[in-house]
């Protein structure tokens, strides 16, 4: 069949849209309709070459959410008609990483996945015959996609699926960093660094965990509004200052923070994330996505002194079981997200989206199919 679709032909060059083709779902995969898609930080990050991972032609996007309009071979747990909110994070289930309890990194199609490859190696999409790669396993920038079964989490059916396909990636990531990955105890001092999606569900997520004190930091001052609005105690443009923002942050909580977030992308702020940390307990976890070739450092006598340096991909989510809580969290009015959308647009004018993201005049774009 056919499908309209934004395809990103090479690195820093706009999106097209076209009508690709399409092939339905084999054994063990669904077809989706997606309904809309955010817009990433990360797909701007691969749009730009700086993914080692990025192949080209692509279909980006990994924020979505659909219906499945068809179902392959040996689908069993998703039906035609069922609301679904695509993984870029799968959960098998039966893999060493699913059944280790210590992670949500399911490995069963990371390899194939990171070479733009369904699980069999073949790509579904493609344009006068040549194959277009898929991205991150789930290429929502398509108004049907398909995914592998264990890529698919099944919601309530009485969610917006507008609103929540941004639990597809940046809001559950931020809360789920806080609250499955640093486990943030209440009362602590929480230093979030970068406020977009992301930073700002990490903030959500410090005020569910009932954080004492949160402390947002961000170089664009229009995004403190949004903090403060979301339960930032204080907000700190690093460019006021001439010290050193860790040290800056130091002297405001008598000796550092007790967790720290970075939800930018950047080595110096990670640096800065881990070094703001008390010491002796300090938990710094790194969420942004540094380019192609980049390092971070810091002196080891930080983590000797007992400061300690983590990660968190998806927000330690295990995508089947958890996202469908989310959803429901979200409905309850626990979880916000339509303060999130600050901009809408048809498929056509995705390219806006990435503009907009790069000149810090969104928090999220929602495409609507
Ligand atoms: P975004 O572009 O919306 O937000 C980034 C924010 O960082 C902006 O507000 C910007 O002004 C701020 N910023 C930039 N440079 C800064 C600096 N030097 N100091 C302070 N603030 C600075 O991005 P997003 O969608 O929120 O994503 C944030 C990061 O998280 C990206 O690197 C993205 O790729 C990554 N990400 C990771 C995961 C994961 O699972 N680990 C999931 C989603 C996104
Ligand atoms: N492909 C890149 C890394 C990209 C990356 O870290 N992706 C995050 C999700 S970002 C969502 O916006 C992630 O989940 N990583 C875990 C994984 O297995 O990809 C690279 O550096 O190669
Ligand atoms: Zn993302
Ligand atoms: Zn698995």
């Amino acid at each position: 069949m056919k499908t309209r679709a934004a395809i990103a032909w090479q690195a820093g060059q706009p999106l097209t849209i076209e009508e690709v083709d399409l092939e339905g779902p084999k054994a063990g995969e669904v077809m989706v309709k997606l309904s809309a898609t955010g817009v990433c930080h990360t797909d701007t990050f691969t749009l730009s070459g700086e993914d080692p991972e990025g192949v080209f032609p692509a279909i980006l996007g990994h924020e979505g959410a659909g219906i499945v309009v068809e179902v392959g071979e040996g689908v069993t747990s998703v039906s035609v008609g069922d609301h679904v909110i695509p993984l870029y994070t799968p959960e098998c289930g039966t893999c060493k990483f699913c059944l280790s309890g210590k992670t949500n990194l399911c490995q069963a199609i990371r390899a194939t996945q990171g070479q733009g490859l369904m699980p069999d190696g073949t790509s579904r999409f493609s344009l006068n015959g040549k194959p277009i790669f898929h991205f991150m396993g789930t290429s929502t920038f398509s108004e049907y996609t398909v995914l592998p079964e264990i890529a698919v989490a099944k919601i309530n059916k009485a969610a917006p699926l507008d609103k929540v396909c941004l639990l597809g990636c940046g809001i559950t990531t931020g809360i789920g960093a806080v609250l499955n990955t640093a486990k943030v105890e209440p009362g602590s001092t929480v230093a979030v660094f970068g406020l977009g999606g992301v930073g700002l569900s990490v903030i959500q997520g410090a005020v569910l965990a009932k954080a004492g004190r949160i402390i947002a930091i961000d170089i664009n001052d229009d995004k403190f509004e949004m903090a403060k609005l979301l339960g930032a105690t204080d907000c700190i443009n690093p460019k006021e200052y001439d010290a050193p923002i860790q040290d800056v942050i130091i002297d405001l909580t008598d000796g550092g923070v007790d967790y720290s977030f970075e939800a930018i992308g950047n080595t110096q702020t990670m640096r800065a994330a881990l070094e703001c940390c008390h010491k002796g307990w300090g938990e710094s976890t790194i969420i942004g996505v540094a380019g192609a070739g980049q390092e971070i450092s810091t002196r080891p006598f930080q983590l000797v002194t007992g400061r300690v340096w983590r990660g968190s991909a998806f927000g330690g989510v295990k995508g089947r079981t958890q996202l469908p809580d989310y959803v429901d969290q979200y409905l309850q009015g626990e979880i916000k997200i339509d303060e999130f959308v600050t901009h809408t647009m048809p498929l056509e004018d995705i390219n806006r989206a990435f503009d907009l993201m790069h000149e810090g005049e969104s928090i999220r774009s929602v495409i609507l199919f």
